[in-house]
């Protein structure tokens, strides 16, 4: 039943008839007691629809609340089919390690970790490990859980019992540099490969992940590449990470699509870092509000079974009424402040203070929170994997810092990393002592005094019934939880021959840019046999501009129900098509969810064993940029894939104005390790790079992702000038044109990337024509693959001084030019920069530093001093600097060819 919170807290409008209202809700009752609550849900329904239809100003209760109590009563729970007892020992167990943990790391040395996070949150992760994970095997992938990040010491205490890690990893948490591997801080796939499938700990990232994680089960199901339906996807949030937007931003697209594989479980322990997360309000209503009103199952888990006989006899509702009003900061008060001080401030009324008459302080202490009783936890669960037709949230009410002295619900809880309470006697040492036994005992651990000393591990003893029951339940839901497959199975390689049909020169007059590159190079892999069906273009909102329409036919757009209506451009060849077969993910204009997808689809080949092939395409602006936290965490989930930064450079993308034009996505790309970024001019380069990428990454295991630039500028395109460029498109460089006019003198190096090598190959002219200077322009595909190049031999070299000594390719191919070396692009300077250090002659870079903004292209590279004319005076200079020509000449062309010497620089202005 909805009903709206003001109705619950403010006062009604007077009863001006109530006898009128007493007959009315003896009706209500008799419908509930004799028809059930659906039927009075009925009824309500058509009660409200009559207001509606006949008018007036009577005003319809708009909340989607629901009153603050369980929404499963007690009367719905189902049978709790596990051993309360052992799964308690099991419990205490893991609690105690992940204390110990991380009070032993911090004991030495300083490098933290959390224990209120997971002492909050045991009961919701050991009721699904006990009974829901499934766990990955060789016929079953398992669930998919994205753990909450720092709950990492609860799962890592778990794989302990399991024998999945030893006591050394335990105790090297947070020391992944020593000898017997130390832990990851938090999920790192990166770092554990074998442990953590999906890193979650940068808050609102699992969520979001989890929810596109979801829609591409049914992607992989609806076409026919893997059977997914049986894997349910978890997802475990604080309720202070409900506040980034990348956790709420995206959830109306679970039900829409139907997700009922999805389940979130909300640790709202009402405390986030710093302090409540609402203090002043009720975090769990406004979260039930908005998920109820996205068209989710919520389910909420407030109150532990001991209130269920107070609720029981709240005949008037004060207890009710009581919960709603009370704030979250309030709640927090009354766990810290103990019994007594709850007695008297909860319980504020005479009627309130003797429904808790017959109960002593222990009593009191034992109205937990629902989050802390298995059999709510279990019920909840269990209602939502039987949910059909939307995905579920439950939001479980915690303690945070469960059982820990000193941290219950205090604001320092999520930092403390011992256990401390400063209301014991004694020496900091002495009230640690204290605490500890506080902790062993509530939690029935078996160490004597003497023991806690050293605060050992605690393992369960072998052969006892706790320990068997632990692996009899592992087994049965089919394997451990969490558990990464690193089995890969390569792809047959795509043929060349598709790749081939890129590799000739565009028609004469006929211009092509190399995003349309990309679309004729994605329609013709499409027929691949071998890859084919693997590819999986991601396009948010943006493809008219990148020119793929014509893909939206050919490859159609993923839809879970079809299509449901006839598309205005039916029968076109760029028709709208949708269909549960649909190639494409079209994900409007969320940049962060198609990037949430983009991870799904090139992580397949490790969760599913399928080598699904992403290809997003999108504003290259909004990459890295806007979701650079998402692209660093597909770097940590070893995702594979490509990412098209499309209208890329800040010259080129030209209309658009300074939020759009892109001049420093490649830095971003520098920055993550694992991905391997590619400024292509011509479409053989695309080709030759998109092809090596599939291998590298599909076939020949390569833990890596590609970035690749691409533009909109249209223009002639060469042939592929044949097998010995090949390599040298794939490391960084090549040489792409020589000219030595007669009787030259004086030699430079142009180094041209992506649409500005034109630029390079007219300077070239200019400087054969009118200064008689030979030239080799070398098309630079990548400074980034050179550079790492260049430091991999550096550092060979330098730890290696006896040897002979390696050569980098850069080196190798510019080491043995003659004269000044000239870079240009539309990225900024430090691109070519970063090989400087790795060359004999000086390089001079130019490059589009400074905000961009809207002008012709040709404009915008005089402005930024790329274009042929700079490049040329560029090199002019470089030579007078070396005392080969006088300088004389090159302040003549500046005014020849029109530059103006005291323009402002354009990263100035
Ligand atoms: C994007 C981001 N910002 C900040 C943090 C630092 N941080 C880690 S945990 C935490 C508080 C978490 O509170 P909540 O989500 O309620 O989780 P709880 O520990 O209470 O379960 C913060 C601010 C982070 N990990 N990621
Ligand atoms: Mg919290």
């Amino acid at each position: 039943m909805h009903v709206a919170p003001e109705m619950l807290t403010k006062a009604a409008p007077e009863d001006l008839d109530p006898m009128e209202t007493s007959e009315w809700m003896d009706s209500m009752e008799a419908v509930l007691k004799h028809g059930g609550a659906d039927r009075a849900q009925y009824l309500l329904q058509q009660l409200i629809a009559q207001v509606a239809k006949l008018g007036g100003k009577a005003k319809i209760p708009g909340g989607i609340t629901t009153p603050y109590i369980n929404t499963i009563p007690p009367e719905d729970e189902p049978h709790f089919p596990g051993n309360r007892e052992l799964e308690r020992k099991i419990k205490s167990a893991v609690r105690w390690n992940a204390m110990a943990m991380v009070k032993k790391a911090n004991k030495t040395t300083n490098v933290g970790g959390h224990i209120a996070t997971f002492a909050s949150a045991a009961t919701l992760y050991e009721i699904g490990w006990n009974h829901f994970f499934k766990g990955r095997n060789a016929g079953h992938p398992g669930d998919i859980v994205f753990y909450q990040g720092h709950a990492s010491p609860g799962p890592y205490a778990r794989a302990f019992l399991e024998g999945r890690l030893s006591e050394t990893n335990l105790t090297n948490f947070r020391r992944e540099l020593q000898p017997e591997k130390g832990l990851s801080s938090y999920p790192h796939p990166w770092l554990m490969p074998e442990f953590w499938q999906f890193p979650t700990v940068s808050m609102g990232l699992g969520p979001i992940m989890s929810i596109y994680h979801a829609r591409f089960n049914r992607y992989l199901r609806d076409r026919d590449l893997a059977k997914t339906d049986d894997v349910r996807i978890w997802a475990f949030l604080g309720d202070g990470e409900c506040d980034e937007p990348e956790s709420l931003g995206c959830i109306t697209l679970a039900p829409r699509e139907k997700l009922d594989n999805l389940t979130w479980v909300i640790n709202c322990n009402l405390q986030r870092l710093d302090g409540p997360v609402r203090g002043n309000g009720k975090i769990v209503q406004e979260l039930e509000g908005l998920f109820r009103g996205a068209g989710w199952n919520v389910i909420k888990v407030l109150w532990g079974s001991e209130w269920d006989g107070l609720l029981r006899g709240d005949h008037t509702g004060a207890l009710q009424r009581r919960m709603m009003e009370v704030v979250d900061g309030q709640q927090q008060e009354f766990v810290y402040r103990g019994p007594a001080y709850f007695r008297e401030h909860f319980f504020n009324t005479p009627e309130l203070r003797a429904m808790v008459a017959h109960l002593d302080d222990v009593g009191l202490l034992k109205l937990k929170r629902g989050g802390h009783d298995p059999l709510k936890v279990y019920a909840a669960y269990k209602q939502a994997v039987e949910h059909k037709g939307a995905p579920t949230v439950i939001l479980a009410q915690t303690v945070k810092g469960y059982g820990i002295p000193g941290a219950e619900a205090r604001n320092t809880a999520h930092q403390a990393k011992k256990l401390y309470d400063s209301s014991f006697k004694g020496t900091a040492d002495e009230q640690e002592t204290e605490a500890l036994k506080v902790f062993r005992d509530k939690f029935a651990l078996p160490f004597s005094d003497e023991q806690l000393q050293t605060i050992p591990f605690y393992k369960l003893p072998a052969g006892s019934p706790e320990e068997k029951y632990l692996h009899e339940r592992r087994s049965a839901l089919g394997g451990y939880n969490p558990s990464r497959n690193n089995t890969f199975t390569p792809c047959a390689p795509p043929l060349r021959e598709n790749f081939e049909l890129s590799y000739g020169a565009t028609m004469e007059g006929k211009g092509q840019s190399t995003t349309l590159a990309w679309v004729k190079l994605m329609t013709d892999l499409c027929r691949d046999p071998n890859i084919g069906k693997l590819l999986v273009p991601i396009v948010p909102d943006e493809g008219q501009t990148f020119g793929m329409p014509p893909m939206y036919k050919t490859f159609g757009m993923y839809s879970s129900v079809g299509q449901l209506y006839t598309p205005v451009d039916k029968g076109t060849p760029a028709e709208y098509k949708e269909g549960t077969k649909g190639q494409i993910l079209q994900e409007g204009i969320n940049e962060a969810g198609a990037m949430s997808s983009y991870i799904a689809a090139g992580t397949a080949y490790s969760t599913y064993g399928v080598n699904t092939i992403p290809f997003y395409i999108y504003y290259s602006m909004f990459g890295f940029q806007r979701i650079g936290d998402l692209a660093w965490a597909a770097a940590d989930s070893r995702c594979r894939g490509f990412l098209m930064g499309a209208t890329a450079g800040r010259t080129t993308i030209n209309g658009e104005g300074l939020q759009h034009e892109d001049g420093h996505s490649h830095l971003n790309a520098l920055t993550i390790p694992s991905c391997r970024a590619y400024d292509p001019a011509y479409g053989y380069e695309l080709a030759i790079i998109v092809e090596d990428g599939i291998n590298a990454m599909y076939v020949r295991n390569e833990e890596c992702f590609y970035y690749l630039t691409v533009y909109n500028e249209a223009y002639e395109m060469p042939a592929f000038p044949g097998e010995h460029v090949r390599e040298g498109v794939l490391k960084g460089i090549y040489a792409f044109k020589t000219v030595k006019p007669e009787g030259a003198k004086f030699e430079v190096q142009l180094l041209g990337s992506g649409v500005i090598l034109r630029e390079a190959v007219r300077a070239q002219q200019i400087l054969a024509e009118k200064y008689k200077i030979a030239s080799t322009v070398f098309s630079v595909t990548s400074y980034q693959m050179l550079r790492r190049d260049a430091l991999a031999v550096e550092r060979h070299n330098r730890l290696h001084p006896a040897g002979e000594g390696k050569l980098s390719h850069v080196h190798k191919i510019l080491g043995q030019t003659k004269g000044p070396i000239v870079a240009t692009s539309d990225y900024m300077r430090c691109l070519p920069e970063q090989i400087g250090p790795f060359l004999d002659n000086r390089l001079t870079a130019l490059g589009t530093d400074g905000f961009g903004r809207s002008e012709t292209r040709t404009a915008l590279r005089r402005f930024f001093e790329i274009d042929a004319e700079h490049t040329v005076v560029a090199a002019l200079y470089a030579l007078a600097e070396r005392g080969e020509i006088k300088r004389e000449v090159v302040a003549q062309a500046v005014k020849d060819l029109g530059l103006n010497p005291d323009a402002p620089a354009p990263w100035t202005v």
